[in-house]
């Protein structure tokens, strides 16, 4: 019977097959015709028609992974900061001159059609940018991986400025359709919350628990492809989306209550329905809790229950998995697992605990103490009552453990204890996490360091093994090769296309940057980079900047530690200096000051930084004098889109957070690889980025770690810098003299005040520091072809930043996976 189907063909690679295909999406999917599609129906036929490109290669990719159970990784993430997927998606599938081609012979822009989509903003910053970064190298490495995590029905809020300030506007991505995602309502799984737990005896008169849940949702999983590059594998990142149970509105519908079942349907479906936005300061909301055990609820049993092969033995799934928790919001999944081992699948505690503890790895993302979860006992006890007595049955053991190895030191009990007593009782996910999982990670050599020995110093000298370092990466397929076509052809013209997926061979360019040359040509890309970029502010933000300056980027979430405020000191510091006439403007290096940084919508600090930098550019763009060789942009709602974008045209990258406080920073990598160069601290990943580009080619300024914590604990006093130093006292008097703020003193008073008396983040110890070094990059920028040689030697030297080592990193230390590669 079969055999007389004639086998369903991908459309052939080439102009004709991709409009063929282009105008059957358009007339049966879309349901329209040339004449009458709207810009966006046009969109969609083309996403449809890429993606039926890749569908063979992502059902091949799923038959062998089932036919052949290789190990593989889960990659749990309550965050996916994908960006745009039809260029990536073009890319995958070496699509992109045949769809240009095609398109133009139906009379349509492929650059026009990109534009209409909306990219999926599912995440906040960094870590969720990672985890794309992650899945797309694990997916051209030929790993089989699978990614879990929420379909958010708004993502990270649009930002717009009124007078300046910050307003948030929802994320509707899933108006216009989503083409990129496939539901598989028939695959939901329930996940329950609530309710109470009961002891009972089972058939052969074992006692155990059991967890009747109050209420429950359902979880439906949306499927996205992950294409590798080039190559066969399409891996899945598997989304899940909250629905009510039916049972749940029926049986109130029964009672005749209409508008209660629509009510609780409303309640459950909530669950799924936004994304926190706050950036490393997690709010301890019920609602988060739900969403995290939510997701990870769903995703172990459908890894279970559908990956895993029927019958398959659960005592060996240590063989087949790990699950990678990103950050603490998946660690709920630990007690989870041993709950399904214990409670539904009969393993005693002990080879349940052996199971989970070799299954799980846990990579920690910050050293901020406020950024490390806690969730209240009350909490947890009344939102998963059985995880509760499962998380302290794990402490117990553990502590037991601990006061063993110590001789009863009962301070170390309580500071190692899961369960923290004060200010109220509650679970330290990281301490939940670190004691759940086989490896420990941090995300930069420096960061790991200080997790060793600060903020989980007692776990790294009873378990040394268990702590390990794997500095981030980002994907070079989007950061560069599509990111940076103009780039990628010159690199590609001197040394072959083997770098995009093999990215140390950038070492390759090192002599060019001895050739005047290639010099000249790589100025050429940067400049045609920057007119993109002054097209892009003018027709999005109608912001005007000029190409001909050397363009100064801050770009990443606004948080204190990250201290945009040094860049708004500095810049108010030249704006001071030129009126002042102490320089004199022909004498300065015309830059554009670019700032791109979301806040979280109930951080008042970050919030008043946000408005100060936009007054402060309103009054610098306004002076005639200085605005002759100083401008501020600051476009609003930053996102990935924006930055494939910017970072390609930058030529200097600012990396300014106080040291030993950004855990690794990507924004950095992304810099460099593009040829900024970077004016940064001792800090991260930046630690590494210099490292290997060379002293000479890397603006290092301020303060080390442990002179910051020295300084700190001598006590610190950021008045006594504002006192001795006359340029940023002039800085600070201008902000505070209502300069920026209309003559009004009182605006910007609270960042003044904090400054002078607080400063937790020690702005005013490392100002002359930061001024200083921004002179020596006005003069290194004098010299153009000093400064281009040091900008290829970033790009050549900025291989090691490539996700697809970090991926080797992880392969190596903590999954032990391995290729299996799916042919084409
Ligand atoms: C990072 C977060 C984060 N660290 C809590 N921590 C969140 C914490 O929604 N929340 O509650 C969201 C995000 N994000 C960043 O991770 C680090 O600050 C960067 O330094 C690092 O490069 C990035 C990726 O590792």
């Amino acid at each position: 019977m079969t055999e007389s189907i004639p086998p369903i063909a991908t459309p052939t690679h080439d102009v004709d097959g991709f409009v063929r295909q282009y105008l059957r999406e358009l007339t049966y999917t879309q349901g329209t015709t040339l004449e009458r599609a709207s810009l966006n129906d046009k969109y969609l036929a083309l996403a449809r028609t890429v993606r039926s490109y890749l569908m063979a290669r992502w059902n091949r990719t799923m038959t062998q992974q089932y036919r052949k159970q290789s190990r593989s990784v889960a990659y749990l993430s309550a965050e996916y900061l994908l960006g745009r997927q039809l260029d990536n998606a073009l890319i995958a599938s070496d699509l992109e001159q045949i769809a240009a081609e095609g398109l133009e012979r139906l009379g349509l822009s492929l650059d026009e059609l990109r534009e209409a989509e909306v990219e999926p903003g599912l995440g906040n910053g960094g870590l969720g940018r990672l985890a794309a970064c992650f899945v797309d190298s694990l997916a051209t490495m030929d790993i089989p991986a699978i990614g879990y995590g929420i379909r958010y029905e708004y993502g990270i809020f649009r930002q717009t400025f009124v007078d300046g300030r910050q307003v948030e506007e929802p994320d509707n991505w899933l108006d216009n359709g989503s083409p990129w995602e496939i539901a598989r309502p028939e695959q939901e799984v329930a996940v329950g919350f609530g309710g109470h737990t009961e002891k009972y005896t089972d058939d052969d008169g074992v006692e155990r628990s059991r967890w009747v849940p109050g209420w429950s949702v359902l979880a439906v999983p949306y499927n996205y492809m992950v294409p590798g590059y080039l190559n066969g594998r399409v891996n899945t990142l598997r989304l899940w989306s909250a629905r009510a149970t039916h049972a749940f509105d029926l049986k109130i519908f029964n009672y005749g209550d209409y508008a209660e079942a629509v009510r609780a349907q409303t309640f459950a479906e909530n669950i799924s329905k936004v994304l926190y936005p706050e950036d490393s300061t997690p709010q301890g909301k019920e609602l988060r809790l739900q969403q995290q055990y939510f997701f990870v609820a769903a995703s172990l049993r459908d890894y279970i229950d559908r990956v895993l092969e029927e019958g398959f033995d659960l005592h060996r799934l240590p063989e087949r998995i790990t699950f990678q928790l990103n950050d603490t919001h998946p660690v709920i999944a630990v007690p989870e697992l041993m709950r399904i081992l214990v409670d539904e699948k009969g393993f005693g505690w002990d080879e349940a605990w052996e199971v989970t503890r070799q299954c799980f790895a846990y990579t920690c993302h910050t050293l901020l103490p406020e950024a490390l979860e806690v969730w209240p006992v009350e909490l947890v006890g009344r939102l998963l009552p059985r995880h509760l007595e499962i998380i302290y049955r794990i402490n117990e053991e553990f502590l037991g453990q601990v006061r063993e190895r110590s001789g009863g030191d009962e301070m170390l009990v309580r500071r190692m204890s899961i369960i923290a007593e004060h200010p109220e009782r509650a679970v330290r996910m990281a301490f939940l996490a670190t004691v759940g999982a086989a490896k420990v990670n941090g995300v930069a050599e420096l960061h790991s360091q200080l997790l060793r020995d600060k903020v989980l110093h007692d776990f790294a000298q009873l378990w040394p093994e268990k702590f390990t370092n794997v500095t981030n990466g980002v994907t070079p397929r989007r950061f560069v090769r599509l990111a940076n076509p103009g780039l990628s052809a010159l690199i590609t013209e001197a040394i072959g296309d083997g770098w995009v997926t093999d990215l140390e061979r950038l070492r390759e360019l090192e002599p060019l940057a001895d050739d005047a040359e290639f010099r000249r040509r790589f100025r050429e890309v940067k400049a045609a980079n920057k007119d993109r970029l002054v097209r892009l502010l003018a027709a999005r933000d109608g912001i005007e900047i000029d190409p001909s300056t050397m363009l100064d980027v801050m770009v990443k979430r606004l948080h204190e530690y990250k201290r945009q405020m040094l860049k708004v000191l500095h810049v108010v510091t030249l704006y001071d200096r030129i009126r002042s006439g102490e320089l004199d403007p022909a004498q300065v290096v015309p830059r554009t000051v670019v700032f791109g940084a979301k806040a979280a919508p109930g951080y008042k600090m970050a919030k008043e930084i946000i408005a100060l930098i936009n007054h402060v550019g309103a009054v610098v763009n306004a002076d005639p004098v200085v605005s002759q060789v100083l401008r501020v942009a600051f476009p609003a709602n930053y996102n990935v889109t924006v930055a494939e974008t910017l970072v390609p045209a930058a030529d200097l990258s600012e990396q300014i957070s106080l040291a030993g406080k950004e855990a690794s920073g990507t924004g950095n990598m992304k810099f460099a690889l593009n040829g900024a160069l970077t004016i940064g601290t001792d800090d991260g990943a930046n630690v590494e980025i210099r490292q290997l580009v060379g002293d000479e080619h890397f603006f290092l300024f301020g303060l080390t770690e442990p002179e910051a914590s020295a300084i700190q604990e001598a006590g610190y006093r950021p008045a006594a810098y504002y006192e001795q130093n006359p340029g940023l006292r002039r800085a600070l008097d201008l902000v505070a003299s209502g300069e920026f703020s209309g003559g009004d003193r009182s605006v910007f008073e609270p960042i003044v005040s904090n400054l002078l008396y607080e400063d937790r983040f020690m702005v005013l110890a490392d100002y002359q520091s930061y001024v200083e070094a921004q002179d020596r990059v006005e003069g290194a920028y004098r010299d153009e072809d000093a400064w281009s040689r040091s900008a290829v030697l970033n790009v050549a030297r900025s291989g090691f930043f490539s996700s697809d080592r970090s991926m080797r990193d992880y392969l190596e230390r903590i999954w032990h996976a391995e290729a299996v590669p799916v042919e084409l």
